[in-house]
């Protein structure tokens, strides 16, 4: 019997299965890229919801997993060598678990940089960015009078979906085949138009490449089911 008791969250959210991989999210774009992943590629998993109304991600029992405070993270119990493994920064989890399924992630290597640098570019741009323009739009930032933060963080997004809709003419997906890039951004793409309201703000109609791929994306059922986790 797998034993995770070492593990302070465990504590604070029991494992019914301790022997499958155990994830600590919300559905929030970052969240859904790791519930989409396993979804993928069919590992078996334990979903727990982290509370953010509660503040349960800056509980010690929460930050004793993941240091950041911010979901998503997990807790493999057969990670390497067969012992647990503690894993936070969904760009990092996104590859770990497309190592160890060997799926989403390709093994000739100028593929796999690729799949990488685009990976990368969510964390460092798409992802802070269109977080930016949520907060100056959607969340509290929008009764700000100043607007210029909130144009600085809508230019910068709508650079960088011209980044994307340039490189997706003529490509069915962000590298050759399906990947954990598109897992990556594509969950940002749909929470800047959907969730934040801002589809006109942003111009969207315009990026018609990037409309065809989410498209493409959301249709997907584990998509479709990893958009859900945790309830
Ligand atoms: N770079 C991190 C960002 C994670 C992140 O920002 N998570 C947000 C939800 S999307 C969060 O946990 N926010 C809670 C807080 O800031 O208190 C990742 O990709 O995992």
């Amino acid at each position: 019997m797998t034993d995770l008791s070492a593990f302070p969250i465990t504590r604070k959210w029991p494992a019914k299965h301790p022997e499958r991989l155990q994830l600590y999210s919300l559905p929030t774009p970052n969240g859904v890229k790791v519930s989409i992943m396993l979804e993928e590629i069919g590992l078996a998993y334990e979903a727990h919801k982290v509370s953010f109304d509660n503040d349960d991600q800056l509980s010690p029992a929460f930050i004793s997993l993941s240091a950041n405070n911010k979901i998503p993270a997990i807790l493999d119990p057969n990670g390497p060598g067969g012992q647990p493994l503690p894993l936070f920064e969904s760009g990092a989890i996104l590859q770990y678990l497309a190592e160890k399924s060997g799926q989403l992630l390709s093994q000739d290597p100028a593929q796999r940089y690729q799949t990488l640098q685009w990976l990368m570019f969510q964390m460092g741009g798409i992802g802070p960015m269109f977080g930016q323009v949520g907060f100056f739009h959607f969340f509290a930032g929008k009764d700000f009078e100043d607007k210029r933060p909130r144009d600085r963080y809508v230019n910068e997004s709508k650079r960088l979906l011209g980044v994307l809709d340039r490189h997706l003419k003529g490509r069915e997906w962000m590298v050759d085949e399906y990947s954990i890039a598109d897992i990556a951004i594509f969950p940002w793409v749909r929470n800047l138009v959907e969730r934040y309201n801002a589809r006109e703000l942003i111009g969207f109609d315009a990026f018609k490449e990037v409309q065809r791929v989410l498209a493409a994306f959301l249709e997907r059922p584990a998509v479709q089911r990893g958009l859900k986790i945790p309830a």
